[in-house]
This record gives C-alpha cells, sequence and structure tokens, in this order.
C-alpha cells in the first residue's frame, strides 16, 4: 500500500507554487509594487511565525502551585521554579499538555498518570527555598503544571496555563 506523502511535504509544494505564481505575476507586472509583495511572501515562507522568547515564575506553596501570569505567547518559555522555604517538602514542576482542568486529571496511587498525556518537560528535586530553571518550547494550547511526587497532586499542587499564538 502506498503511504500518503506527509502533510507538510504537501503544504511545502504548495507553498512552492504559490511562490511559482508570484513569481510570474512579478516578471508579467514588474512593478516595484509586487516586487515588495514577493519579496514579504519570500520572508514569510523562510522565517514562518514568530516566535517569543516569554519567562514565567512559578512558586510551590504548601497546597498550590502560583504562577505570575497564567498565560504566555507559545515560543521559548522558562519557568523559573520556586519552592517556597515553608513548604518544607521537596518539590517538582512537570508540564503536561491537555485540555483538562487543573484539577481533573486522572490520578493512580498518588500519582497523576503522565503517560496519559504530552509531557513537555520536567524539573525535579527542589528543595524548600530552593529554585530551578526549565526552558521548554510551547506551542499554543492548554497545559497543565503539577507535583508529581505521591501525593502532592492531591494536595493542591497543579495550576493551568493557556500559552497564546
Ligand atoms: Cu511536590
Amino acid at each position: 500500500m502506498k503511504r500518503p506523502a506527509p502533510r507538510i511535504t504537501r503544504r511545502a509544494i504548495n507553498h512552492t507554487r504559490i511562490l511559482a505564481i508570484f513569481v510570474e505575476e512579478n516578471i508579467m507586472f514588474s512593478s516595484p509594487r509586487t516586487a515588495v509583495f514577493l519579496g514579504v511572501a519570500a520572508l514569510g515562507l523562510v522565517c514562518g511565525p514568530g516566535y517569543a522568547e516569554e519567562m514565567i515564575k512559578a512558586t510551590v506553596l504548601m497546597n498550590a502551585i502560583q504562577l505570575d501570569a497564567n498565560h504566555v505567547k507559545a515560543g521559548t518559555v522558562t519557568f523559573e521554579v520556586s519552592n517556597a522555604p515553608d513548604t518544607g517538602l521537596t518539590h517538582e514542576l512537570v508540564v503536561l499538555k491537555t485540555d483538562l482542568a487543573a484539577d481533573k486529571l486522572p490520578v493512580k496511587n498518588g500519582q497523576v498518570s503522565e503517560s496519559q498525556f504530552k509531557k513537555m518537560g520536567e524539573v525535579e528535586d527542589i528543595d524548600p527555598g530552593k529554585n530551578k530553571r526549565l526552558t521548554l518550547k510551547l506551542a499554543p494550547g492548554r497545559y497543565v503544571l503539577i507535583c508529581n511526587t505521591p501525593g502532592h497532586y492531591a494536595m493542591g499542587l497543579h495550576t493551568s496555563l493557556l500559552v497564546t499564538p
């Protein structure tokens, strides 16, 4: 059985065709305006959408994970994860891509079943009063951040993050 061509390849071919039409038009009309238009179109194909670099502070408290913003722009997102000194426990931060509400993830033996989600990354073993950084490339969508040390999700250590285009 013949496999269908991957979507990206098809899209690339379409873009090439569109570009070819632009080129033809440019030759036919040869005006400065079409030349600029062609230049902008070509730039868009090469660079793709612009990606931002975002920083977000996440603080693990006794019974919550607090973010200094509940949404960021898609791109490279750095989480500065602090474990509040008074938690008295070592914590971690796991970033999952899901549309579920932060407090509605499936739990088994005190832990969220991470394998059921697209796991973007994690930072582990943050002692009380310490912080660590986690840098991820995030596409637009909904994400849930949790501490998945057994029992900690049920303590309320979860929050949601919206990544916007
Ligand atoms: Cu924890």
